[in-house]
């Protein structure tokens, strides 16, 4: 299985694009399962890509039985309204943040809390270990089912077109945008921005328009996303990690005999770790590239963020909200938060 290359991922959009608008719109013959697949992230990020790879390998291993479209770009809706899709069962499968899945899944939050993970090895151990199965226990208590593995979105990065964000006092007035997810908006807000939520599929133009001074996600989206193209700064901030639960509406899933379920869930677990990887080898190239884009970049000192959050109350509050099994949860994989 090749690694997405930096490369192809910042030059391959108009391909990748392309393909799945074609794969989405060309009707296909209808199989004994025709399920949807959408998802907010623009067509050549890594998980669109495996995403696409695994809906031909579950399509030939089923022998047609099977098939899969993938819906990328928000081309569906926002993802509160995909998010309400996929429970009534509109979409068979969303690929989903967890910050923005604790619109329902309260708990879902926790993976998202500010400076949680230190590093990747903790990240894995938490979502791949007790944290993960605490999760997708209370997301199975809604009407969706988180396939096993969760997918890589990466360490959350700061970018601006007004002032680089080098302390928490660059904060202050700052309006950044933020997703419709509860513990992005207590921490920001808590950090003393300006705080406006508004849906992926908007952050484009409200970045171009200069509703919202900034933003803040992972570079792999900053780069498929093209944020570079109207931001000026990036502060590496690594303020939380974020990662997408891959969801199945539960009637759409359970239609499935046991054996294509298997099928299905092999290829998409097997994807999430294919794309984990290749997040993993971009992490490692993106700042260059996005820096010849004209991004320029800045290496903040987050003690003084930290430590912000803290004296705003940010972990008492959440540790209150998300109880003390979720707590146990993270704190087993993480040692000590707060
Ligand atoms: O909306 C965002 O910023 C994104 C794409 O990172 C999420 O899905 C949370």
């Amino acid at each position: 299985m090749t690694s997405i290359s930096r490369r192809n991922l910042l030059v391959a959009s108009g391909a990748a694009a392309a393909s799945l608008v074609l794969g989405s719109r060309v009707a296909a013959a209808p199989s004994e399962y025709s399920y949807k697949f959408a998802n907010n992230l623009p067509a050549a990020h890594p998980m669109n890509v495996r995403a696409t790879e695994a809906a031909a390998k579950i399509k030939a291993e089923t022998g047609g039985r099977v098939t899969l479209q993938i819906f990328p770009n928000g081309q569906l809706g926002s993802d509160t309204d995909m998010l309400s899709q996929v429970r009534t069962g509109a979409i068979d499968f969303l690929s989903l943040s967890g910050l923005i899945l604790a619109t329902l899944v309260p708990s879902a939050s926790i993976t998202g809390l500010g400076f949680a993970f230190p590093n990747y090895e903790a990240v894995w151990r938490a979502m791949d270990g007790s944290l993960g199965t605490y999760v997708r226990e209370q997301i199975a208590k809604t009407n969706l089912v988180a396939m096993d593995k969760i997918w890589d979105s990466g360490f959350r990065q700061i970018t601006s077109s007004t002032r680089p964000i080098q302390a928490p006092a660059d904060l202050k007035g700052f309006k950044i945008r933020i997703g419709p997810a509860p513990v992005f908006i207590s921490m920001f807000k808590g950090l003393g921005a300006g705080v406006t939520p508004i849906n992926f599929d908007q952050l484009y133009t409200a970045l171009q328009t200069k509703i919202v001074d900034g933003q803040e996600n992972p570079l792999s989206i900053i780069a498929t996303a093209k944020f570079y193209e109207i931001q000026k700064f990036c502060s590496m901030t690594n303020h939380a990690w974020d990662g997408f639960w891959l969801l199945a509406n539960k009637s759409a899933w359970e239609k499935l005999p046991a054996p294509l379920r298997d099928i299905v869930a092999k290829h998409i677990n097997a994807a999430a770790l294919a794309e984990r990887a290749d997040l993993a080898v971009l992490n490692g190239n993106l700042r260059t590239e996005l820096s010849g884009k004209g991004l320029k970049f800045y290496e903040p000192n987050v003690q003084p963020f930290r430590d912000a959050l803290r004296e705003a109350g940010f972990y008492g509050y959440w540790r209150k909200s998300l109880g003390e099994e979720a707590w146990a949860a993270l704190e087993k994989s993480i040692g000590k938060l707060g």
